[in-house]
């Protein structure tokens, strides 16, 4: 795909499961296109669902967000079905509501990092950017 120091960074959006708090993660998905970043929203998906997009798109990042509680269910998933496609490359971040033990959990698993209601839109671009463009090797 090319050196990610060249190119725009390429982000991979989900709302996850049945989550239908939709309105975070919408205004995520323009704040991060506004940062310069390719974005690509795929609304509602299950782990599968968005591992298929993500072997057809290769993104740099994968974004779940969810507020409804699914996010041990689910989120560990997709680290776990990406490592299978030989995509653990990939950076696969988190956001919603999230209470703070559930957050280190989710680390443990490969989560690289949960952002909650209050964090600053500058931090998630800051911590995309130093997580991407910090791996790549060119
Ligand atoms: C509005 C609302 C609803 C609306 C949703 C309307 C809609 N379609 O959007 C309605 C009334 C439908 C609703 C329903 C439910 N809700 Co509700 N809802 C809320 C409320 C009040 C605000 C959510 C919101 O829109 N916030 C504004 C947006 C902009 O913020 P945000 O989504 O959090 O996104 C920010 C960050 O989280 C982060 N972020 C989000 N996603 C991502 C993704 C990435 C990749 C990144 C980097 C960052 C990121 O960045 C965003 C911008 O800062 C919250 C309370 C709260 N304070 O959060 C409860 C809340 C989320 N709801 C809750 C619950 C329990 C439910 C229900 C399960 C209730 C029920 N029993 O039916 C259902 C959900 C069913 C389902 N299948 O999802 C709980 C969740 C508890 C938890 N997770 O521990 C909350 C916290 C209320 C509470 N205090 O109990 N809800």
């Amino acid at each position: 795909m090319g050196s990610v120091t060249q190119r725009p960074i390429k982000v991979l959006l989900a709302k996850l499961g049945l989550d239908i708090h939709w309105r975070g993660v919408v205004s995520i998905s323009r704040m991060l296109r506004d940062a310069g970043m390719e974005v690509i929203y795929l609304g509602n998906q299950f782990p599968e669902g968005i591992v298929a997009a993500a072997l057809q798109e290769s993104p740099d990042v994968v974004g779940l967000s969810t507020l409804c509680g699914n996010h041990l269910s689910l989120g560990p998933k997709v680290v776990q079905l990406l490592k299978e496609r030989n995509m653990e490359d990939v950076l696969v971040i988190m956001g919603g509501v999230i209470p703070p033990d559930d957050r280190e959990e989710l680390k443990r698993r490969g989560i690289a990092e949960v952002f909650g209601p209050d964090t600053p839109v500058k931090q998630i671009v800051q911590f995309i950017e130093e997580k991407v463009r910090g791996r790549d090797p060119s």
